[in-house]
This record gives C-alpha cells, sequence and structure tokens, in this order.
C-alpha cells in the first residue's frame, strides 16, 4: 500500500497555479511532477523556437511553483534516466516517491488523452483525471449545445459565450446593438501603417540555457532562434498583454484582416503562446480588453472582434477537436492528395505572399492569422494538398501549435476536409483577395491581374482549377452559387485555358523532402 503523498503531474502546457490538479491541492501533501521528455520533443520535428519556449517556460514554472511552497520532481531532457516519455516518467515516478494516488488534468491532446488512460490500468495507485476548467466552456456543456443541431456554427455559439460570460452585454443585449462587428474590421494595407512592436523578452539564464541545449540538439529541425523573445514566464506574459491593450489593441479590429510585407504582427496581439501554455487567462484577458473600451481607449469593433477570438473561436475550436476526434485527423473531405510542397520549409518560391508567410513563419514561430488562412491555408486548399501533411506542418511550425487548436483549423476551417461540419463553405480565394488585404502583390514576380498563362498569379487559375475539381462535392453549396453559375457561364476555350494554366503550374510543384515534419 502506497502512503506517499498526491502525485500531480503537470504537462508543458498546464503552466497554470490554477490548473484543476492543484486547486483542492496543498503543498504539503502534494508532489508534482514535471517532465521533458523526448517524446513530445520529436513526436513531430517542431519548430526550434517552439521547443525552446516551452522548455523554458516550464522550467520558469517549476520555479514559481518552488517558491509558491510547493515540491516539484523535475525531471530535464539531458537527465540520463529520463525514459523519454510521460508514461515512463510517471511509472518512474510512482516507484521513487510511492504516491497514494496520481492526479492529472486531462490534456490537450486526443494522443495524450489515450496515454494518460492507460496510467489507469498500468500504475499500481488510483489514478484521477480532472477537466481543463481554464477553457471557459466545458466540454461537457459544448457536447450538450453540439447535440441534435445540424450546423455548428461558430456565430451562435459566440453569442451563447457572451450570455454565459456576460462580456460585452447590457443585459440580455449585446452592448452597442450588434453581436459582431466584423464588416468593421475589413481595412487593407493603408500606406502609412506603423503598427507598435509587440512586447520581447531577452533571454534570461534559464532561457539561454535551453536555448544552447535546443541549438544542439534540435540543430536540424525547422526555424531559426535568433529572433527568440517569447514570454516564458507569467510576468512577462502579463507585460507582453498590457503592451497588446495599450497599444495595438485600438487597430486589432480595423486591420485584423491586413498584410504587410516585414509587418510580422501588425496589430495582432502575439499571445497565443502564452495563452495556450497556460501563463495567460483567456477570460481574465477578454474582461481587460473589454475595460479598454469602458474606459474609452479602443473602439467597440476592435474589442468585440478581439474578445470574439477568444471566446468564440478558441473555445469552438477546441469543442469541435474533441467532438471530432479521433476521425479529424484522418478526414479527407475533398479527396485531396497532392504532397506538401517543400517551398512550405524553405520559403523558396516566386510567390511573394508565400515566400514572406514562410519567412515570419521560420524567424517567429508565428505568422498572423490571416497570412495562416488566406496565403498558407487558402493555397494548400487550392492546390489540393493532403490534409495530414499540412496539418504536420502546422504543427510543427508556430509557437503556439497543439492539436486541439491546430486541427480543427487545418483540416476543417482551411481544407473543408469535415466536408463542412466547421465551416459553412471553404475560405477559398483568388489574388484578388491577396491583392486586395496586401502589399504582396506590388513586389511579386506574377502578375495578379493576369488569369492565365507562366506571369499569371498562380491563384488566380488555381481558383477555378479547384472549383472545377470539386464541383460533385460544392457544386451545390449555396454559399459557392455564385463562383460556380460564372464558372458554368465561361465559355469551353476560357474553362481550358484556366484548366491548361493551373496543371501546368502544379506540375512544377517540388514536393518537400520526406522527413521535415516526423523523422
Ligand atoms: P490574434 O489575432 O491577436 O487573436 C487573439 C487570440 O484569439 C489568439 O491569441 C488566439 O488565442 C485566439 N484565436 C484567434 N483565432 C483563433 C482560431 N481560429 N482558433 C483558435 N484561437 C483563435 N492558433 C493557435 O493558438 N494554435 C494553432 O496551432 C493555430 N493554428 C492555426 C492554423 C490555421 C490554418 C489557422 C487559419 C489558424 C490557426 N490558429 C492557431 C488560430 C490563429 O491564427 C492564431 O491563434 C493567431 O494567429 C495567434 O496569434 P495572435 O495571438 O496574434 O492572435
Ligand atoms: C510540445 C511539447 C514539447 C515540445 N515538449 C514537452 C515536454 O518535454 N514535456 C511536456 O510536458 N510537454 C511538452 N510539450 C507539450 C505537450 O506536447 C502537451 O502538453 C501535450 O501535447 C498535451 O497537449
Ligand atoms: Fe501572391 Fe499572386 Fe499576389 Fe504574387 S501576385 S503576391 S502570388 S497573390
Amino acid at each position: 500500500m502506497m502512503t506517499g503523498p498526491v502525485l500531480v503531474p503537470i504537462l508543458g502546457d498546464q503552466l497554470s497555479l490554477d490548473i484543476s490538479s492543484l486547486a483542492d491541492r496543498t503543498p504539503d501533501d502534494t508532489l508534482i511532477l514535471m517532465m521533458e521528455v523526448a517524446e513530445e520533443t520529436t513526436y513531430v520535428r517542431h519548430h526550434k523556437a517552439k521547443i525552446a519556449l516551452i522548455l523554458s517556460a516550464m522550467r520558469h514554472f517549476a520555479e514559481e511553483l518552488r517558491e509558491a511552497g510547493w515540491t516539484v520532481d523535475y525531471v530535464r531532457l539531458d537527465d540520463p534516466a529520463n525514459t523519454g516519455s510521460f508514461t515512463g516518467e510517471v511509472t518512474r515516478a510512482v516507484a521513487r516517491h510511492t504516491p497514494r494516488g496520481v492526479l492529472v488534468t486531462e490534456p490537450g491532446e486526443w494522443r495524450v488523452a489515450q496515454v494518460m488512460e492507460d496510467w489507469r490500468t498500468t500504475l499500481p495507485v488510483r489514478v484521477r483525471i480532472l477537466p481543463d476548467t481554464r477553457f471557459i466552456c466545458p466540454l461537457t456543456d459544448f457536447f450538450q449545445w453540439a447535440a441534435g443541431r445540424r450546423e455548428l456554427r461558430m456565430e451562435w455559439f459566440y453569442r451563447d459565450m457572451r450570455r454565459k460570460t456576460g462580456l460585452l452585454m447590457e443585459g440580455d443585449k449585446p452592448e452597442g446593438g450588434k453581436w459582431n462587428y466584423d464588416t468593421e474590421n475589413r481595412g487593407g494595407p493603408d500606406k502609412d501603417l506603423d503598427p507598435p512592436p509587440i512586447a520581447r523578452f531577452e533571454p534570461d539564464a534559464i532561457t539561454r540555457e535551453v536555448l544552447d541545449m535546443v541549438a544542439g540538439k534540435f540543430a536540424n529541425h525547422f526555424g531559426s532562434l535568433d529572433n527568440f523573445g517569447w514570454p516564458t514566464t507569467r510576468a512577462q506574459a502579463d507585460l507582453a498583454r498590457d503592451n497588446f491593450l495599450e497599444h495595438r489593441l485600438p487597430l486589432f479590429g480595423k486591420y485584423q484582416d491586413a498584410m504587410v510585407a516585414g509587418e510580422d504582427f501588425m496589430f495582432h496581439a502575439a499571445l497565443s503562446p502564452a495563452i495556450n501554455l497556460g501563463l495567460l487567462d483567456p477570460l481574465d484577458l477578454c474582461r481587460r480588453a473589454e475595460t479598454e473600451w469602458r474606459k474609452g481607449r479602443a473602439p467597440l469593433e476592435a474589442v468585440e472582434g478581439f474578445i470574439r477570438q477568444i471566446i468564440g473561436w478558441r473555445e469552438y475550436i477546441r469543442g469541435m477537436y474533441w467532438l471530432e476526434m479521433p476521425g479529424l485527423a484522418d478526414a479527407n473531405g475533398l479527396d485531396a492528395t497532392r504532397p506538401l510542397p517543400e517551398f512550405y520549409w524553405t520559403g523558396d518560391t516566386a510567390m511573394h505572399c508565400l515566400s514572406d508567410c514562410v519567412r515570419t513563419t521560420r524567424d517567429n514561430a508565428y505568422a498572423h492569422h490571416i497570412q495562416r488562412l488566406m496565403v498558407l491555408g487558402n493555397f494548400a486548399l487550392l492546390a489540393g494538398i493532403s490534409p495530414q501533411q499540412v496539418a504536420d506542418w502546422y504543427l510543427v511550425v508556430y509557437a503556439d501549435a497543439y492539436e486541439w487548436v491546430e486541427l480543427p483549423n487545418v483540416a476543417a476551417m482551411i481544407l473543408h476536409a469535415d466536408k463542412g461540419r466547421l465551416a459553412s463553405k471553404p475560405y477559398a480565394a483568388s489574388g484578388a483577395y491577396i491583392d486586395r488585404m496586401s502589399n504582396y502583390c506590388g513586389s511579386c514576380a506574377y502578375n495578379v491581374k493576369r488569369k492565365t498563362g507562366p506571369d499569371a498569379c498562380p491563384f488566380n487559375a488555381l481558383y477555378w482549377h479547384f472549383l472545377a475539381r470539386n464541383e460533385k462535392t460544392l457544386g451545390r453549396n449555396p454559399r459557392l452559387a455564385h463562383p460556380y453559375a460564372t464558372w458554368r457561364r465561361m465559355s469551353d476555350e476560357k474553362r481550358a485555358a484556366y484548366f491548361d494554366s493551373a496543371e501546368a503550374f502544379l506540375e512544377t510543384l517540388e514536393p518537400a523532402e520526406p522527413g521535415w515534419a516526423r523523422s
């Protein structure tokens, strides 16, 4: 019979003092286990900066816990006894500490949830798995919301979340009379835009040690460590949050869809890495954004847009992940099988929009939403790239990427692999959209106004190729009625020109070497 303290494993993206596994615990009767393990650092070949961020934040969190009086058993990656897996390390810790039970907060990923379920039978002590209360909508509530609905649209979910949290509400009515100010959030790349910089943090001794280790051990992973400045502590995350609220939130709304070459963060928050790690509380962040509006420091359309991303999109995406897994990982509703092009890793393409998006991804482990959706994602959709290969890429390259948030965005939002369970239509767009929302096209080798031929913007012919290719599946979608009517009205000659142009371009795509994403 084991009589030791309760063992509380805390995973790398559970770095919150109010994590549910600690809620009813006291330091004198609890042993916290944190594990750097090869299984997590290499199950995909994460961007170097993503690994550095997570390991540095974990080490800082262990310090924070110790300062708050908790006992932490911290297993480092370079510990010679490290077994390399969560299960191996929890098993070893159980043998070491003979705890009377294991108490853990549910993980963010299906893969790890299966691992934890196994602990119930393989470990010689009782294992309790608690819900992750850092999300505002419990999964049980989400499943109930989804049950029996024919259409699971984010907008309806979002309105319920507004009512539930009271954010931007006046009684039971939305502040300003409208739920959604998206139509006022469509500013393009105006000439004199000068977005204030995001907060960046000089690496301290802990971070420097991790950066050195990552540079050595993961040298052949994608991405650069040169610009590393992500917040790795709660105090830094608070500073990054305040910097955003004060300097960028006021214009966040208007320019949230705009792209400017070299302006890698625009007016976005750049807070997703800290939120997903647990360094920032999403509801607290939304309440602070609301205060900015109530105090007259940020306009309603900016604050509503920001809050919608978090209590709307983020929560909805997480609910959809657990609703649709495990099938979502293999879904391929549009039968897309083309391999991922090599330029997603190298940035080596004459398409300026894509090369700039890959560059910021490599330099910062970050691209903002509209780059992920309407450039990188749109291209993958139009070119018919395999959802599993695209999902692997997104999971590798972004500092904020965990499968629960990456996969629904990739497979469902951009690639329509779920046949429209999440989004009523694919976000397919030709070059005209990118030209309107960015300054990329002015300095591109391709001509965005040209529809076909070798110097025409590839997005133009690919757009029609995509619609034609998927007419059986998408041709009756009411939200695509207009483009399909245009396609059907086109002369055979024009259609053939689009088709040939797209095919000729697709022929030129070099497939990526296997091994970039998974060993
Ligand atoms: P902002 O634009 O300032 O938005 C504020 C916050 O809203 C974000 O920090 C994030 O927490 C939340 N948010 C906004 N949109 C979404 C969304 N669609 N899903 C979930 N949360 C959202 N986000 C991730 O956190 N991890 C991912 O792996 C990820 N993969 C994506 C893949 C694709 C194909 C697309 C289209 C989007 C993806 N997103 C992902 C969502 C979004 O692009 C990022 O959350 C955002 O770019 C993060 O930067 P930010 O903090 O500056 O966000
Ligand atoms: C992503 C990641 C990486 C790179 N390394 C670790 C690690 O060494 N230890 C750890 O606890 N977590 C790590 N993580 C985050 C986990 O992959 C994440 O907690 C699970 O995917 C569940 O969401
Ligand atoms: Fe991208 Fe086409 Fe514009 Fe070039 S012309 S930047 S490929 S949208």
